[in-house]
């Protein structure tokens, strides 16, 4: 099984200290140029020097040029790697949730249990789903284009009017995320309101959450918080 959240932290993991020596590798330079090359009152032209524009240093510089290209490979690899991993729909799935987006509300869907957690304008639907499990997603839009984002598992998934998406997706740990879930892209007027609870519970209480069609509230079903 594949964390998302594991994977993406990698990846962020790798471009974050990167971005920190660069950023600081580049201000350092800034910096000791400004001060080491700075014009002294009278200096240059007094004694007849100007400042030299011929400069080259061609082995420094194909160093130089040679391991940013070699650091950008591997950023590029890594990141297409995690993400054609994670891309991947993974076989044998516990569950099938069927996500259906509108302005502006989501509709979680679960075929073969008949049970539907519909929301509504102003009426956050839970998506319930089984801890460690695979849960596979079917992600569809009726109207414009939405995003189903859980930021808790790194994981962003445009919902297109005109095809449908899939993907998988594991949640580790029980417990409940109070808006947990998210639109992500700008879709109308109340699209900040079009947002779902998560609810992450053991797989033998999500089994007796589904066998009772969904009418176990929630609340009793052990997520904690
Ligand atoms: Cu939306």
């Amino acid at each position: 099984v594949i964390d998302t959240r594991h994977e993406f932290d990698r990846v962020a993991g790798l471009y974050l200290p990167i971005a920190v020596a660069v950023v600081g590798i580049v201000a350092l330079l800034a910096l000791f140029m400004a001060l080491r090359y700075r014009a002294r009152p009278g200096e240059a032209d007094a004694a007849g020097r100007r400042p030299s524009r011929l400069s080259s240093a061609p082995k420094t510089e194909f160093v130089y040029v040679a391991l940013l290209a070699g650091i950008a490979a591997l950023l590029l690899w890594k990141t297409f790697t995690v993400e054609a991993k994670t891309d991947k729909v993974q076989q044998r799935a516990a569950v099938t949730i069927d996500v259906t987006a509108a302005k502006w509300h989501w509709t979680f869907s679960y075929p073969r249990y008949g049970i539907v957690q519909r929301g509504a304008d102003f009426q956050v639907p839970t998506l319930v789903v089984p801890a460690g499990q695979v849960v596979h997603f079917t992600l569809r839009s009726v109207d414009v284009i939405h995003a189903f984002w859980v930021p808790a598992r790194r994981f962003k998934r445009d919902a297109n009017p005109a095809m449908v998406s899939d993907f998988t997706l594991v949640f580790p740990q029980p417990g409940f995320s109070r808006n947990g879930g998210e639109c992500s892209e700008f879709c109308g007027l109340r699209h900040a309101q079009m947002r779902f609870d998560v609810l992450v519970v053991s797989p033998a209480a999500f089994a007796r959450w589904a066998r009772s069609g969904g009418r176990t509230a929630t609340g009793t079903l052990g997520g904690s918080g």
